[in-house]
């Protein structure tokens, strides 16, 4: 049957492709007759959108890229210092190796790990610099559709980031999924996650982000956490961390790599892919890091070969400046230090937005329980609005989010709070 599918589309494909050939010397030659118009992408595609609107009170709240109370594009005072020692430092502009700024992957993985972690002193991990968060998956995807020894099936939470499909369908992997988000109370569903993570079949990949959940904005509690571990060494299952948000959630870096620390404890080995466009306000630079741990320092020598033709002919090395950005920033003490405390501003402008945010819904009379909005944690809120509420608030007032009613927090300020809590009460009353 889809032989036979396939010979027909074939044989129209030929047609089309006749037809375009036999026009008029003068017309252009066609070879794509065939592409069809592809949909906007769910969350860039809301940019594009945004883009488009001329409503002066418009807010993008689609994308998770921080804006500060003034809603403008904010520049870490750390990265402008780390740029000035660059500029000053005169580097030239060889290629980097395949794997990356030395100096940059060697901080990325203490920063994972921790400063004493036994997994770096003894040489476990291989880390290589990645094209940020997502380039460092793909990184992992394309690895351990090569290499895995197990079923090469990936699960994910329910919902997850939205491209982390197409991320691991690409390099030829299956994506199925475990139950992760309780709609009935906007929360972890552990029961849900347990029960499904243990029916996962033997030696399969599963997905955990590491912190500040995307979309849901819902991390499990850490005692879930401890039960989750054990059940993914009980069922041999593969961890891969995504942890695109370390130091965004809590403002504290190394409470938001408890989980991952915790099942390296536990004995686990796992992948881990970081990435600084969120806690370096880093996006456009694209940095990032992929890290395999091994079972021991000879593992990860052979691993990190193979790393090094995977990601060869992909860009055969990546770009240097963010990474020396990066990497100036983590491996200088002051730099390190100011960097932490503007951490713990950018999260802690997101926190009291969502306070306020909560306090003018109440202000506009909504009755709703609004309580998930500052129960979640990190960039985004999972707001429970509906698809047609969405539509609603995105043609009436000119707000925008994704379809899945995913806000980012951190696209809201001051002088706009009141005016989302009147269009969300009024698409929700
Ligand atoms: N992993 C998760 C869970 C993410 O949310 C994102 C970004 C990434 C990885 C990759 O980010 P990076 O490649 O820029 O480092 N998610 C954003 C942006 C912020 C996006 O969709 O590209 C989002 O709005 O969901």
């Amino acid at each position: 049957m889809a032989l036979r599918l396939h010979a027909k589309s074939l044989l129209v494909l030929r047609e089309q492709c006749t037809k375009t050939f036999a026009t008029t010397s003068a017309a252009k030659t066609s070879w794509w007759p065939h592409v069809e118009m592809g949909p906007p992408d769910a969350i860039l595609g809301v940019t594009e959108a945004f883009k488009r609107d001329t409503n002066p009170n418009k807010m993008n709240l689609g994308v998770g890229a921080y804006r500060d109370d003034e809603g403008k594009p904010f520049v870490l005072s750390s990265v402008r210092k780390a740029e000035s020692i660059i500029a000053a430092s005169n580097v030239d502009h060889e290629y980097l190796g395949i794997t990356g700024l030395p100096d940059l992957t060697k901080a990325s993985a203490k920063l994972a790990f921790g400063d004493d972690s036994e997994v770096v002193s003894s040489g476990r991990n291989v880390t290589v610099q990645g094209i940020s968060g997502t380039g460092s998956l793909c990184i992992g995807a394309n690895y351990l559709s090569k290499f895995f020894p197990g079923n090469k099936t990936v699960y994910l939470p329910k919902p997850s980031w939205g491209n982390h499909t197409p991320i691991f369908k690409h390099a030829g992997l299956d994506v199925q999924g475990y139950r992760y988000y309780d709609k009935e109370t906007c929360g972890f569903d552990a029961a849900g996650a347990m029960e499904d993570i243990s029916k996962i079949p033997e030696k399969s990949i599963i997905i955990l982000h590491a912190c500040a959940h995307n979309p849901t904005g819902v991390d499990p509690k850490p005692e879930q956490w401890k039960e989750m571990g054990k059940l993914i060494k009980e069922r041999q299952l593969f961890p891969f961390f995504d942890m695109a948000y370390q130091g965004f959630a809590s403002g504290d870096l190394a409470k938001d790599a408890w989980a991952l620390r915790h099942f390296l404890d536990e004995g686990h080995t796992v992948a881990l892919a970081q990435s600084y466009a969120k806690n370096m306000g880093l996006y456009g630079q694209r940095v990032g890091a992929f890290s395999l741990v091994c079972a021991d320092a000879e593992e990860a020598k052979r691993c990190e070969s193979q790393l090094k033709i995977i990601i060869r002919p992909m860009y055969s090395n990546p770009p240097a400046y963010g990474a020396r950005i990066a990497s100036t920033i983590l491996n200088t003490p002051e730099l390190n230090a100011e960097w932490k405390k503007e951490l713990e501003l950018m999260s802690g402008r997101i926190i009291t937005m969502r306070d306020h945010l909560v306090a003018n819904l109440t202000k506009e009379g909504s009755t709703r329980d609004w309580s998930h909005i500052t129960d979640q944690i990190g960039m985004f809120c999972f707001t429970g609005l509906k698809p047609d509420q969405v539509e609603k608030i995105t043609k009436d007032f000119s707000v925008y989010l994704t379809k899945d009613g995913r806000i980012s927090v951190a696209g809201i300020s001051s002088k706009n709070n009141a005016y989302l809590a009147h269009a969300m009460h009024e698409v929700t009353k």
